[in-house]
């Protein structure tokens, strides 16, 4: 063969194998087009700003063709429905908390924080590296959701007060905005505890409609105004000492993604936890400063309502035990992690936090 002849062929082969090797290739790069409903409003850039990082991160790892277009809460799906609308594939995705679905199934609310539960590290540890996953993915799959870690909060603060709480009988027939878990310990505990969407806090709370209302810490909390209508400000929010975000994908729509565009979504959202994690601990720094600045009365939950708290927190854990096998496969095994992670955190981390921070106190 001359060497024209050998070019000729070599360029038809060339013709065929990209003939044969185009649409293999398109269909492991297809375009495809999902909407997410977040569960945040969309005025902040903490909570909400994680499904948009989810969404920048897709697009720009498989180069524009999968894009996520996000929706605040409300606008497509108001967030009590947003899980049953990833069900039937109404949307894709919501970037929510699960424990906003407590009403199904209390078993939703160990996905994202239960009261006197894990610290962020932990709760991230336990899901990733845990076990966790593994145990809420089969249970989020009777509800054709798959789920991903995308976010968390931090320890959150413990809510706005317009009067001082200075023992349990102070919470008595309060109406107290609470997510989660944690509102069925505050009805123990004798408050009347209501869930609120995000962007739905503050209007109730000016109207009266409620008395008192957590959210999550000092930058959104900022942010959505609560200062303006309630002048106390408590901590801890022991009912969330480190909630994760989850992004929740429907099931079969997921499955069909090629194996890249999966990796994608993992890798977007083991980023979107990241993020959010390092804007609340460098927001929050500045916020508390304000608020405190401008008026704002910070309180520590006094110590009768935190020992009430606790008790009536491991008695409902018990009742939930015996009555639903959802929470005991989940509950027993995440329970078994706190024991063992307490036990570790307070030898070198806590003595290591609680000395610097007591020293730095002292001036
Ligand atoms: C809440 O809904 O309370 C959150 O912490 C996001």
């Amino acid at each position: 063969m001359d060497r024209r002849s050998f070019i000729k062929s070599a360029g038809l082969a060339g013709v065929g194998t990209a003939a044969l090797a185009a649409p293999a290739i398109a269909q492991s790069a297809p375009e495809i087009k999902w909407r997410l409903t977040s569960g945040f409003p969309k005025s902040l850039d903490t909570i909400y700003g994680g499904a948009e990082t989810i969404s920048k991160a897709v697009s720009d790892i498989t180069d524009g063709k999968f894009q996520i277009q996000v929706f605040p809460s409300g606008e497509l799906i108001p967030t009590p429905q947003a899980l049953d609308a990833v069900q039937n594939d109404t949307v894709e995705a919501t970037h929510t908390c699960s424990y906003y679905y407590v009403g199904k199934d209390p078993t939703f609310a160990i996905g994202t924080a239960i009261p006197f539960g894990l610290n962020a590290r932990q709760q991230n540890a336990w899901i990733t590296e845990g076990g966790g996953q593994q145990l809420l993915d089969e249970f989020y799959g009777q509800y054709g959701v798959v789920s991903f870690v995308a976010g968390n909060t931090g320890t959150q603060m413990g809510g706005w007060w317009r009067k001082e709480i200075k023992s349990v009988a102070d919470l008595s027939g309060v109406k107290f905005r609470i997510a989660g878990l944690g509102g069925r310990v505050m009805a123990k505990l004798g408050a009347a505890p209501q869930q609120i969407p995000g962007s739905d806090i503050y209007p109730a709370l000016e109207k009266g409609t409620i008395d008192a209302a957590e959210w999550v810490g000092p930058y959104d909390d900022e942010k959505l105004g609560f200062a303006q209508v309630a002048k106390y400000y408590y901590y801890p929010g022991f009912w969330e000492g480190g909630p994760a975000i989850h992004l929740f994908v429907n099931k079969a729509k997921y499955e069909a993604l090629p194996d890249s565009y999966k990796a994608a979504l993992k890798a977007a959202s083991a980023l979107a936890n990241d993020v959010m994690m390092a804007k609340y601990d460098v927001k929050n720094v500045t916020a508390i400063r304000s608020l405190v600045g401008s008026g704002v009365q910070l309180r520590r939950y006094p110590n009768d309502v935190l020992e009430a708290a606790y008790k009536a927190t491991f008695e409902l854990y018990d009742e939930l035990a015996a009555e639903n096998a959802n929470w005991k496969k989940v509950y027993e095994p995440w329970k078994k992690y706190r024991e063992e992670a307490y036990q570790w955190f307070r030898v070198a981390e806590y003595t290591f936090d609680s000395f610097g921070y007591t020293m730095q106190a002292k001036g």
